[in-house]
């Protein structure tokens, strides 16, 4: 059996069962682009603006919506207008971690209504199978995906061992999970994607923690399937197009190399 990690973008879309997958793989393709940029800036003009500036590099745009100090149902429209024409998938990065009967109503309604706008959200497993239960019966049957938190990119991050292997399994035996945020491929059980944060090709780390590795040892070594960057492409001095498209070139030359060592 081909290893999922030696296998196209392409091959993976076509053999999917889930849509949302099928079409981040066929996007991926397409844009020849396994970066996703993690937008951590606080306006809605700055978000809007570097949206439009790394779109054509990205497969998946990474938000955090509540830093966003302007935030209204205007931005959601505009973003989703730039998803659209530029071809990405919006990630909101919530880390949910409550129980099942809380994390509905904050999945599904509240200020940020994210599950009738992010593709793709994560959680934490702290509260058990659970919760997956829960943002599953807001996000199922609007076609979305969830990311279950199996490792996390920062200093003396619990989430290990015994952890990590029970975040595998429940990702393995709940269909409304695509995949995870860690550091590498996981399983061969079924098509888990694995998007890493943490990732910088030249800073090794931050003041409060953030640890970085290259896109080559995190595609090439570690198999993992998508590359979130954010400070590494944007911030002072730095021009964010130019920066996306450094490393969307990385994160590919990355996955070519991996088919190549087959
Ligand atoms: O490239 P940076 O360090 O500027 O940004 C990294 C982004 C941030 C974090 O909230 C997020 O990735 N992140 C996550 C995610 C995606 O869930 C998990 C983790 O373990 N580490 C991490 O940095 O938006």
């Amino acid at each position: 059996m081909t290893l999922y990690s030696q296998k196209t973008y392409a091959e993976r879309g076509r053999e999917h069962a889930h849509p949302l997958c099928r079409e981040l793989f066929a996007t991926m393709e397409r844009k020849q682009s396994n970066l996703a940029v993690a937008a951590d800036v606080s306006t809605k003009a700055e978000l809007l603006a570097l949206a439009d500036a790394v779109g054509p590099y990205i497969c998946v745009l990474k938000t955090h919506i509540d830093i966003v100090a302007d935030f209204d149902a205007d931005l959601i429209a505009r973003l989703q207008a730039l998803a659209a024409s530029h071809g990405f998938m919006i990630f909101e990065d919530r880390k949910f971690a409550d129980i099942g009967n809380t994390v509905k109503q904050q999945y599904g309604g509240g200020v940020y209504r994210i599950a009738d706008w992010a593709h793709i959200t994560n959680c934490h497993i702290i509260p058990g199978e659970g919760i997956i239960h829960g943002l599953a019966e807001v996000g199922r049957p609007k076609g979305r995906g969830l990311l279950l938190l199996a490792e996390m990119s920062s200093a003396g991050m619990l989430a290990t061992g015994a952890y990590t292997d029970k975040n595998v399994e429940m990702a393995i035996a709940n269909d409304f999970v695509i995949g995870f945020i860690g550091s590498r491929r996981f399983t061969e059980e079924r098509d888990l994607i694995t998007m890493t944060p943490g990732v910088g090709l030249h800073a090794s780390g931050d003041a409060l923690g953030q640890q970085y590795r290259t896109p080559s040892h995190i595609i090439a070594e570690n198999g993992s399937d998508i590359i979130i960057v954010g400070r590494g492409i944007y911030g002072p001095g730095k021009d964010a197009a130019a920066e996306a498209l450094r490393y969307r070139d990385a994160g590919w030359s990355a996955y070519l190399q991996r088919l190549g060592s087959k």
